[in-house]
């Protein structure tokens, strides 16, 4: 399972022995490069930067660095070995044996649960192009391209599938992942959050703390898929993903430290004061907490969808640890709890489970997301601060599903139009908090120093020194 880096495209799927294939990659390959030139990390062509690349998909070979210069960045197509006999672990065809190439019934929904998956990957590099201009420091401008290399990865693990299994609308569905443009009014990215703006490094560190999130959960729904190759391509994406939401999660907390300090250092909690001082306040901190998690969890679908029902009767998409669980893995006649807005009140609804896994998804997802939270405040704890963070109410600011358009607030009561308007700039980041946390933006290019308003990380990443040089401009 080692990965052959002699190879135009490295990859461990042996490209070679298929010629039709390999030369339809090879044609994409240009095409691909080409997009990333053109909205990839800004002006980062001249630079080496400390990555980690993978030389083979066994946990001993998929972490290995080495300062590399970023127009020579090596992106290839990685799976886990194929595990013997793997059988379909949920659905109508629960039992049978797992799926090596696409059944022609569900070409469609598979074709369509893959395109969705690789347009959030390259979505997100073009969200986050130009951060590399304002890195608070040389640790955090390493994370944020070992972030933005993996994604274009994980976009080749898609189009492999795309060129491999789907012919000819495969090829154009490759083609037209790098044409539509994250934000782009006429070509917009499919899914709502992937087109928001990553303007600044808070925007960042809780985009990938909490979107890259969401990856994570679909990652794990769809490593279930009975369709293997996906199963596969999958389970090897989720081993870089975490430490895509370590940079998320320790980025947050390194602000948070900051601001602590300064609260306690200064004896304030005045927001102007601190502004003044440079660092973020924390109900600064706490909007933008609210705006990532209601965008995100939008990222899960409609709490009802007809969709989620087929995606998993039909064996495509499974549930988070789908094997973990005692049930019998096929939910009919199963109900789950949905909430909707009547009389202006928050109620819960039973409905189909069958028809709600994307709440089901949601629910798992929400669960997880609170632990990095609860971990933010113990930092806020110990420095004797009695403010917290906390996520907001599911209901609250979303816009797809039951409840998009509904006005809740962020403790989840259901509010008039007038109170909404009163206090929305209380809840999600305004104009001026963005132009404030942009205020605080700048390059810091000394290794070891970093920009004011975020704490040093307690350690360096491979065990190198916080001040090593993980990226040199050349
Ligand atoms: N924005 O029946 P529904 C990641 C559309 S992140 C806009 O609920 P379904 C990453 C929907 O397409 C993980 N539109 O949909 C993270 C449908 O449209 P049509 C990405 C939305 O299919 C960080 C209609 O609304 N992977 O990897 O049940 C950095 C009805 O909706 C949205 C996946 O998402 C939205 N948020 O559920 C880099 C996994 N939500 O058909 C990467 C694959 C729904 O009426 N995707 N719509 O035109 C899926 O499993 C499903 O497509 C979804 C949607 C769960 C996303």
């Amino acid at each position: 399972m080692s990965i052959d880096y002699g190879q135009k495209i490295p990859n461990n799927v042996d490209l070679a022995s298929d010629k039709v294939l390999q030369r339809a990659l090879e044609h994409w390959q240009p095409e691909y490069l080409k997009w990333w030139q053109e909205m990839g990390p800004d002006d980062s062509q001249a630079m080496d930067v400390y990555l980690r690349t993978a030389v083979s998909v066994e946990p001993s070979g998929w972490a290995h660095f080495e300062h590399v210069k970023m127009p020579d960045y090596r992106w290839g197509i990685f799976l886990t070995p194929l595990e013997g006999e793997r059988r379909i672990n949920f659905g109508d065809h629960k039992g049978e044996p797992a799926w090596q190439e696409v059944p022609g019934e569900h070409r469609a929904n598979l074709r369509r649960l893959i395109v969705t998956q690789g347009d959030t990957e390259p979505a997100s590099v073009e969200q986050q192009r130009h951060l590399g201009l304002t890195a608070p420091s040389l640790y955090d401008l390493r994370n944020l391209f070992q972030v933005n290399v993996e994604e274009g990865r994980h976009l080749w693990a898609m189009v492999y599938l795309l060129h491999k299994y789907f012919g000819r609308d495969g090829r154009e569905e490759a083609e037209t992942l790098l044409e539509r443009r994250s934000g782009d009014v006429d070509n917009p990215r499919i899914l709502g959050a992937f087109n928001e703006k990553t303007p600044d490094w808070l925007s960042f560190f809780m985009f990938t703390y909490f979107t890259d999130r969401d990856g994570k959960y679909q990652l794990c729904a769809l490593a279930e898929s009975g369709f293997d190759p996906l199963a596969r391509t999958t389970r090897f994406m989720l081993t870089e993903e975490a430490h895509h939401m370590f940079v998320g999660e320790s980025g947050v907390g390194r602000i948070v430290q900051r601001t602590a300090e300064a609260m306690v250092k200064h004896r304030t909690e005045s927001p102007d004061q601190l502004r003044a001082l440079g660092v973020i306040d924390l109900p600064t901190i706490q909007r933008y907490l609210n705006f990532h998690f209601s965008v995100t969890i939008d990222l899960f679908g409609a709490d009802e969808s007809s969709n989620a029902a087929t995606f998993y009767s039909t064996g495509l998409k499974g549930r988070f640890e789908e094997g973990k669980r005692s049930d019998d893995h096929q939910l009919r006649g199963q109900t789950y709890k949905v909430l909707a807005v009547s009389n202006g009140q928050l109620v819960e609804r039973e409905v189909p489970m069958l028809n709600a896994l994307n709440e089901v998804l949601r629910d798992d997802y929400i669960k997880d997301s609170v632990g990095g939270v609860n971990r933010w405040n113990k930092v806020i704890e110990k420095a004797g601060i009695p403010f917290r963070l906390v996520t907001p109410h599911k209901a609250f600011h979303r816009n797809i599903g039951a409840l998009a358009g509904a006005k809740v607030s962020p403790d989840g009561r259901v509010i008039s139009e007038a109170e909404w308007n009163a206090n929305v700039d209380h809840w999600l980041p305004s104009g001026s908090d963005r132009a404030f946390v942009a205020s605080l933006m700048g390059r810091v290019v000394e290794p070891g120093q970093f920009a004011n308003w975020i704490a040093p990380p307690m350690m360096g990443i491979n065990r190198q020194p916080v001040n090593f040089d993980y990226v040199r401009f050349n």
